[in-house]
């Protein structure tokens, strides 16, 4: 068996650049265990405060935010973080050559529901600036905190898994991962589908339509509500994650954050084979103009993603 340790050591990773997933990892099972226990420590609910995306924090995803900060503080390599949960960066005041953004408890809306959430991190060069583009991420990656805790990582070339064992160590459990290009599985919120616009509508039909319809073939929708959880399931099968743009969300340009949500799952996706898109421009190519900026989404299986690509060609 082999742990995550001695996989950054037999992969030559930067010693600082290891050290710095390091740290995300252990702040990883800090959070596991908080979320194991919270229904009896009784930590679940909201805190009654709203973050800067007018969103209700919960007791947990302050938690998880103080947990990340402790162990990035702690990490002298670490000179900025960027979080969903703070309205600003955080300078720490050292010379450490990395920045980290992240969400640190994505999906907390699931919390009550025991429903696997995740903790998402993207690394980038602190001389580089907030605001940076995806393609200058130096690594990304989520933990999954499911049935099994995942550690899905990224240095831009490979996709990583590693499972969280009982006695708190990452072992290593798949290298190499590749998203299936092809597909019969879609990932979409369809209450939505009234603020949709024509390119979205007419994918999401031609899915309906099944073998009968221009796809050929039966398709299955399957939305968790929690983006960890669902672009898990499409990095381990195949499918497609779409929050696009919509008439709802146009004014805010989005409803996922592109420097802690979008950039990190577009480097894993895109490293493992798949595509990440806005449906007009490449997730990893897109300049970001603020830390909480949003974007829309639409990553996985390649080919279903050309196919998103083509209906937005068309309009
Ligand atoms: P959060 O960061 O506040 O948890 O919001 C992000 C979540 C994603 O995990 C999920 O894909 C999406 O928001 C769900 O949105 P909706 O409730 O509109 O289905
Ligand atoms: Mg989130």
């Amino acid at each position: 068996m082999t742990n995550l340790a001695q996989w950054l050591s037999q992969h030559a990773v930067d010693q600082k650049l290891a050290s710095v997933v390091a740290s995300m990892a252990a702040a990883s099972v800090e959070i596991d265990q908080v979320l194991r226990r919270a229904p009896i420590t009784g930590q679940i609910g909201v805190v009654g405060r709203t973050n800067i995306q007018g969103e209700a924090q919960k007791a947990l995803d302050v938690i998880s935010n103080d947990v990340v900060l402790k162990h990035l503080q702690d990490n002298p390599e670490v000179s900025i973080l960027v979080s969903e949960e703070l309205d600003e960066a955080v300078h720490f005041g050292t010379n450490g050559p990395y920045l980290v953004a992240t969400d640190p408890l994505d999906g907390s809306s699931n919390l009550d529901v025991n429903v696997t959430v995740g903790t998402i991190f993207s690394v980038l060069d602190a001389a580089g600036g907030l605001l940076q583009k995806g393609s200058a991420q130096l690594a990304a990656g989520y933990a999954a905190y499911g049935p099994a805790t995942n550690l899905v990582l990224t240095f831009g070339q490979d996709v990583t898994v590693f499972t969280l064992d009982l006695d708190g160590d990452w072992v290593l459990s798949k290298e190499g991962l590749r998203i299936a290009p092809a597909s019969e599985e879609y990932a979409i919120n369809t209450a939505r589908e009234r603020f949709w616009d024509a390119a979205t509508k007419g994918y999401v039909a031609e899915n309906v339509a099944g073998e009968s319809g221009p796809a050929g073939k039966r398709y299955n929708m399957r939305w968790v509500g929690s983006m960890v959880a669902d672009i898990h399931r499409i990095l381990m099968r195949g499918g497609i994650f779409m929050y696009p743009l919509d008439s709802e969300t146009m004014s805010k340009g989005g409803r996922l954050r592109l420097l802690y949500e979008a950039n990190p799952m577009a480097l894993l996706v895109t490293a493992a084979g798949g595509g990440a898109t806005t449906g007009r421009q490449k997730i990893l190519d897109l300049q970001p103009n603020d830390i909480h900026q949003r974007v829309p989404v639409i990553l996985g299986s390649a080919e279903e993603v050309a196919r998103v690509e083509a209906w937005y060609e068309r309009g």
